[in-house]
Protein backbone atom coordinates (compact mmCIF):
# COMPACT_ATOMS: atom_id res chain seq x y z
CA UNK A 1 0.00 0.00 0.00
CA UNK A 2 1.28 3.35 -1.35
CA UNK A 3 1.62 6.62 0.21
CA UNK A 4 1.26 9.42 -1.91
CA UNK A 5 1.19 12.26 0.00
CA UNK A 6 2.46 12.14 3.89
CA UNK A 7 -0.39 12.56 6.25
CA UNK A 8 -1.52 14.45 8.79
CA UNK A 9 -0.36 12.31 11.80
CA UNK A 10 2.78 10.55 11.56
CA UNK A 11 1.10 7.83 13.55
CA UNK A 12 -1.80 6.07 12.72
CA UNK A 13 -5.06 6.87 14.47
CA UNK A 14 -6.40 4.31 16.86
CA UNK A 15 -10.47 3.64 17.35
CA UNK A 16 -11.64 4.60 20.69
CA UNK A 17 -11.84 1.64 23.31
CA UNK A 18 -14.55 -0.75 23.94
CA UNK A 19 -16.72 -3.10 22.38
CA UNK A 20 -20.02 -1.14 20.82
CA UNK A 21 -19.75 -0.63 17.12
CA UNK A 22 -17.11 0.01 15.54
CA UNK A 23 -14.74 0.68 18.39
CA UNK A 24 -11.36 -0.90 19.02
CA UNK A 25 -12.38 -4.47 20.47
CA UNK A 26 -15.76 -4.39 18.83
CA UNK A 27 -16.08 -8.30 18.55
CA UNK A 28 -19.42 -8.07 16.20
CA UNK A 29 -22.61 -9.86 16.26
CA UNK A 30 -24.93 -11.44 14.03
CA UNK A 31 -25.57 -8.14 12.12
CA UNK A 32 -21.90 -6.85 11.92
CA UNK A 33 -18.45 -7.65 11.20
CA UNK A 34 -16.03 -7.12 14.42
CA UNK A 35 -13.19 -4.30 13.74
CA UNK A 36 -11.25 -5.57 10.77
CA UNK A 37 -9.32 -2.06 10.40
CA UNK A 38 -7.29 -1.21 14.04
CA UNK A 39 -6.14 2.00 12.76
CA UNK A 40 -6.18 4.70 10.05
CA UNK A 41 -4.71 7.68 8.96
CA UNK A 42 -5.96 10.81 7.10
CA UNK A 43 -5.21 13.45 5.12
CA UNK A 44 -6.36 17.40 4.54
CA UNK A 45 -8.44 17.66 1.83
CA UNK A 46 -8.27 21.08 0.43
CA UNK A 47 -12.34 22.74 -1.45
CA UNK A 48 -11.08 21.99 -4.96
CA UNK A 49 -8.26 20.38 -5.26
CA UNK A 50 -8.48 17.14 -6.27
CA UNK A 51 -5.60 15.79 -4.61
CA UNK A 52 -4.77 11.72 -4.56
CA UNK A 53 -4.38 10.95 -1.40
CA UNK A 54 -3.07 7.17 -0.96
CA UNK A 55 -3.39 3.62 -2.98
CA UNK A 56 -3.85 0.18 -2.41
CA UNK A 57 -2.20 -2.10 -4.40
CA UNK A 58 -3.73 -5.94 -3.64
CA UNK A 59 -1.65 -7.88 -6.57
CA UNK A 60 -4.65 -9.90 -7.63
CA UNK A 61 -5.80 -10.80 -11.09
CA UNK A 62 -9.40 -11.88 -11.70
CA UNK A 63 -13.02 -10.49 -11.03
CA UNK A 64 -12.92 -9.02 -7.48
CA UNK A 65 -15.87 -7.12 -5.63
CA UNK A 66 -14.30 -4.15 -3.35
CA UNK A 67 -15.53 -3.59 0.05
CA UNK A 68 -13.96 -0.29 1.62
CA UNK A 69 -13.75 0.80 4.73
CA UNK A 70 -12.76 4.36 6.96
CA UNK A 71 -12.49 5.82 10.06
CA UNK A 72 -15.83 7.69 10.95
CA UNK A 73 -15.45 10.99 12.36
CA UNK A 74 -18.17 14.11 12.45
CA UNK A 75 -15.94 16.00 10.17
CA UNK A 76 -14.56 13.54 8.33
CA UNK A 77 -14.66 14.24 4.41
CA UNK A 78 -18.46 13.90 2.88
CA UNK A 79 -17.52 13.18 -0.55
CA UNK A 80 -14.08 11.05 -0.25
CA UNK A 81 -13.46 9.15 -3.59
CA UNK A 82 -11.96 5.50 -4.77
CA UNK A 83 -10.57 5.58 -7.93
CA UNK A 84 -9.68 2.10 -9.57
CA UNK A 85 -6.60 2.78 -11.53
CA UNK A 86 -6.57 -0.52 -13.86
CA UNK A 87 -2.40 -0.40 -14.81
CA UNK A 88 -1.66 0.90 -11.68
CA UNK A 89 0.05 4.34 -13.13
CA UNK A 90 -1.62 7.13 -11.57
CA UNK A 91 -0.11 9.13 -14.21
CA UNK A 92 -2.40 7.32 -16.92
CA UNK A 93 -6.22 8.59 -16.43
CA UNK A 94 -7.77 6.77 -19.28
CA UNK A 95 -7.87 3.51 -17.49
CA UNK A 96 -9.14 5.17 -14.12
CA UNK A 97 -12.87 4.29 -12.66
CA UNK A 98 -14.48 6.13 -9.77
CA UNK A 99 -16.10 3.02 -7.85
CA UNK A 100 -17.78 4.72 -5.01
CA UNK A 101 -17.47 8.37 -3.29
CA UNK A 102 -18.46 7.89 0.10
CA UNK A 103 -19.59 10.00 3.44
CA UNK A 104 -16.34 9.40 5.94
CA UNK A 105 -18.72 11.33 8.45
CA UNK A 106 -20.82 8.43 8.44
CA UNK A 107 -20.46 4.39 9.18
CA UNK A 108 -20.73 2.24 5.80
CA UNK A 109 -24.76 1.80 6.46
CA UNK A 110 -25.20 5.65 6.83
CA UNK A 111 -25.57 5.94 10.29
CA UNK A 112 -23.84 9.51 11.73
CA UNK A 113 -20.52 9.64 13.52
CA UNK A 114 -20.77 9.24 16.88
CA UNK A 115 -19.53 12.99 18.83
CA UNK A 116 -15.94 12.45 20.07
CA UNK A 117 -15.77 8.95 19.15
CA UNK A 118 -13.45 7.28 16.50
CA UNK A 119 -15.15 4.36 15.19
CA UNK A 120 -14.87 1.61 12.23
CA UNK A 121 -17.45 2.22 9.37
CA UNK A 122 -17.62 -1.27 8.62
CA UNK A 123 -17.62 -2.61 4.97
CA UNK A 124 -19.39 -0.85 1.54
CA UNK A 125 -19.25 -2.57 -1.11
CA UNK A 126 -18.22 -0.74 -3.99
CA UNK A 127 -18.89 -3.36 -6.76
CA UNK A 128 -17.16 -5.92 -8.92
CA UNK A 129 -14.13 -5.07 -10.92
CA UNK A 130 -11.86 -6.52 -13.18
CA UNK A 131 -8.64 -6.32 -11.89
CA UNK A 132 -4.87 -6.93 -13.09
CA UNK A 133 -1.64 -7.92 -10.89
CA UNK A 134 -0.28 -4.05 -11.24
CA UNK A 135 -4.30 -2.28 -10.63
CA UNK A 136 -4.56 -0.11 -7.38
CA UNK A 137 -6.83 1.53 -5.70
CA UNK A 138 -6.52 5.11 -5.16
CA UNK A 139 -8.11 7.40 -2.41
CA UNK A 140 -9.16 10.86 -3.47
CA UNK A 141 -10.11 14.24 -2.64
CA UNK A 142 -13.38 14.88 -2.79
CA UNK A 143 -14.73 18.47 -3.81
CA UNK A 144 -16.51 19.69 -0.11
CA UNK A 145 -12.93 19.09 1.58
CA UNK A 146 -12.15 18.05 4.91
CA UNK A 147 -10.13 15.08 6.95
CA UNK A 148 -10.33 12.20 4.11
CA UNK A 149 -9.40 8.56 5.37
CA UNK A 150 -7.66 5.36 4.45
CA UNK A 151 -8.27 2.35 6.25
CA UNK A 152 -8.52 -1.53 5.03
CA UNK A 153 -10.04 -2.29 1.80
CA UNK A 154 -11.14 -5.80 0.80
CA UNK A 155 -10.97 -7.92 -2.12
CA UNK A 156 -13.70 -11.00 -2.37
CA UNK A 157 -13.28 -13.24 -5.71
CA UNK A 158 -16.23 -13.37 -8.05
CA UNK A 159 -15.90 -16.11 -10.43
CA UNK A 160 -17.97 -15.66 -13.68
CA UNK A 161 -20.45 -18.16 -12.88
CA UNK A 162 -21.38 -17.45 -9.44
CA UNK A 163 -24.58 -15.46 -8.28
CA UNK A 164 -24.96 -11.79 -7.35
CA UNK A 165 -23.87 -11.92 -3.73
CA UNK A 166 -25.08 -8.22 -1.65
CA UNK A 167 -24.45 -10.02 2.06
CA UNK A 168 -21.50 -10.11 4.05
CA UNK A 169 -18.05 -11.01 2.19
CA UNK A 170 -16.25 -13.98 1.92
CA UNK A 171 -13.26 -12.50 3.35
CA UNK A 172 -9.35 -12.30 2.61
CA UNK A 173 -6.90 -11.20 4.39
CA UNK A 174 -7.51 -7.06 4.46
CA UNK A 175 -4.62 -4.80 2.38
CA UNK A 176 -4.23 -1.99 4.82
CA UNK A 177 -3.02 1.36 4.80
CA UNK A 178 0.49 0.17 6.26
CA UNK A 179 3.08 0.54 3.48
CA UNK A 180 4.87 -2.05 2.39
CA UNK A 181 8.32 -2.02 0.59
CA UNK A 182 7.62 -3.88 -2.69
CA UNK A 183 4.46 -1.51 -3.45
CA UNK A 184 6.13 1.42 -2.43
CA UNK A 185 9.13 0.89 -4.90
CA UNK A 186 7.05 0.19 -7.16
CA UNK A 187 4.63 3.15 -7.31
CA UNK A 188 7.95 4.94 -7.22
CA UNK A 189 8.70 3.46 -10.43
CA UNK A 190 5.91 4.39 -12.17
CA UNK A 191 5.66 7.88 -11.01
CA UNK A 192 8.91 8.44 -12.05
CA UNK A 193 9.34 6.19 -14.96
CA1 LIG B 1 -3.34 4.58 -14.77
Amino acid sequence: MTQIEQPKTGQPIVYSPGKERGQADDPGDATRLPNLGESYRYWAAEQGKRDDFFAWSPKLSGRFRVWLSWGVWTTHARDARYVLDRDGDPGTKEDQTEIATVNQSTFADGAAAIAQQKRWSGLLNAGVHELKPESCVILRAGEKGGPTVADAILFEEVPESSPETTGTPHLRPPVTHRATRNCLSRWRRSMCG
